[in-house]
């Protein structure tokens, strides 16, 4: 396993159509591992092959992606009681060659980030539900119904498949605004 470099804008490779997965093979297991490492590693809560240069239909997804043998965390809460919160289980998700079938009419807003597009925030629309249906490692199919932050994930996730970016549904000035702060911020650094 390794971590692998994360590409950012402006780098023209993000901008790929990438190509549906025909071999379900170990160089594809490689490289599923490798997109956890690097995700975990980021962190982020997905990534997309073309992320890290492989311009597959390959998606990883961890909403939770806490350690799963970490310790249990003491809070002070509120109120003076101690107690200890069991940190959430590491939940790892692969799409293969995904597709989204009948969205909803209803839209949801998410504040969105993107591990190609650093420190840069922004509200972006999106269908509220989705069905998906997908492959997983094995090449086996399967179908289902999302809502919620998955939902938003697996879209953010698939437009990276078509070369899209999150910014590239704001406005041209917002879009403009977030690519000049994401400047100065590297030149800062
Ligand atoms: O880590 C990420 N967080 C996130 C937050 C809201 C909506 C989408 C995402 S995906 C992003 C990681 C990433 O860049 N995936 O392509
Ligand atoms: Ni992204």
């Amino acid at each position: 396993m390794a971590i692998r470099e994360i590409l950012e804008v402006p780098d023209s490779r993000l901008k790929t159509v990438s190509k549906p997965v025909e071999a379900f093979d170990d160089e594809l297991k490689t490289l599923v591992a490798d997109m956890f490492e690097t995700m975990y590693d980021a962190p982020g809560i997905g990534l997309a092959a073309i992320q890290v240069g492989v311009p597959l239909r390959v998606l990883v997804i961890d909403l939770q992606p806490e350690d799963e043998d970490a310790e249990p965390e003491l809070c002070h809460s509120h109120g003076g009681h101690e107690h200890y919160h069991q940190p959430t289980r590491k939940e790892p998700l692969v799409f293969i060659n995904p597709e989204i079938l009948d969205p909803s009419e209803e839209h949801s807003v998410y504040q969105e980030g993107c591990l190609s597009v650093p420190e840069i925030y922004a509200e972006v629309e999106r269908p509220a539900r989705i069905r998906a249906r997908w492959q997983d490692i094995d090449g086996n199919t399967h179908e289902e119904d999302m809502d919620g932050l998955l939902a938003t994930c697996l879209q953010h996730e698939m437009d990276h498949l078509e070369g899209i970016l999150f910014i590239d549904h704001l406005s041209r000035l917002k879009r403009n605004m977030a690519l000049k702060k994401l400047e100065k911020l590297r030149k800062a650094a």
